[in-house]
């Protein structure tokens, strides 16, 4: 099977090879985590994070809880992918509209760039969780859309290029809280205002680590067999929830159909900074990034607390889907 991608591909990505004698199709950077929690003056947590090519290095939006708990974006640029530097102050978004742009929260972004834009989703606070929409073009100025769904809503993830002339995204239909439910659903927009032809992609799986609820994780990537999309699947254990990740495979003209998806987790909070931290038993992947070689680095929030990085293939994802 090859790895060759279709969509943008990138010269030089974190890697390192699978260790030997490893078994799994998603391997651990050695010196995980790569952002700490504290690297900012008042940060308590970075995590959840989203990372794109950007001029000859890399740029992202993190999310950073501040140290009075309160949930913020933060723009960040790094040479290699790995070393970043975060922006001390928050991201404040442009808005011309008063009720969409006043601030209450924001969190776990994603980055998506289609032409020459980078469009920004995350979780945002409007009378409870829905997906707010942004965009920006230097990682500086950052200008925001109107919110793409009634709440409430989380994981909103954009696809890197418009499907049959129409931007398209997934989300996960939420509640205000913790959510003991979710399925992942498509829909599409002529224009980045009006959403919708929405389409149910996927669902739970009784019995195991996507049994609770699932939501898209990165931007899904293209390659000559569907979208690669990688996701995070949530059980609940006796001692709460549990998120652990998987992938599925997209068609590529209907992305609501569901060509395989992996029935084992690809990576779950084995490690003690995926199960010691704010939140316990987390691993949840927000961006990642590819090379035309097919090599995948995963950027995921470990125990809601920090940024660490993992590997794999189109591949090994593919054949752990079967
Ligand atoms: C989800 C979101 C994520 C978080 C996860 C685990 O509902 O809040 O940001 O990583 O729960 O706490």
């Amino acid at each position: 099977m090859s790895g060759k991608n279709k969509s943008e591909a990138l010269a030089t990505i974190p890697w390192e090879d699978k260790p030997k004698n490893y078994n799994g199709p998603v391997w651990r950077y050695s010196k995980n985590p790569i952002i700490k929690r504290d690297q900012l003056k008042n940060s308590n947590s970075i995590f959840n994070s989203a990372a794109v090519p950007y001029k000859d290095g890399f740029a992202g939006v993190f999310r950073c809880d501040n140290k009075a708990r309160q949930m913020r974006i933060h723009a960040g640029f790094s040479k290699d992918g790995i070393r970043w530097d975060i922006d001390e102050k928050p991201i404040k978004f442009i808005c011309d509209y008063d009720e969409i742009g006043s601030f209450v929260y924001a969190y776990d972004p994603r980055v998506t760039k289609i032409g020459d834009i980078y469009y920004v989703t995350w979780c945002n606070g409007y009378h409870g969780p829905t997906i707010g929409v942004g965009y920006t073009k230097d990682f500086k100025k950052f200008y925001q859309l109107e919110n793409a769904f009634l709440p409430y809503n989380r994981n909103g993830v954009m696809f890197p290029k418009k499907i049959n002339g129409y931007f398209a995204m997934l989300s996960r239909p939420s509640d205000t809280g913790h959510t003991a439910f979710g399925d992942i659903f498509y829909s599409e927009s002529p224009d980045l205002t009006y959403w919708g032809k929405h389409r149910h992609v996927m669902g739970t799986i009784n019995d195991g680590w996507q049994s609770t609820k699932i939501g898209a994780g990165p931007v899904p990537i293209e390659t000559e067999h569907g979208w690669l999309l990688i996701y995070h699947g949530v059980l609940t254990s006796c001692n709460g929830y549990v998120y652990s990740m998987g992938a599925a495979l997209l068609d590529l003209d209907q992305p609501w159909k569901v060509l395989k998806r992996t029935k084992n987790f690809i990576l779950a909070p084995w490690e003690y900074y995926e199960c010691v931290g704010d939140v316990p038993n987390v691993v949840f992947p927000c961006a990642a990034l590819h090379d035309e070689k097919g090599r995948i680095a995963i950027y995921y929030g470990a125990a809601d607390t920090v940024t660490a990085l993992a590997f794999t293939t189109v591949d090994e994802l593919i054949k752990s889907m079967e």
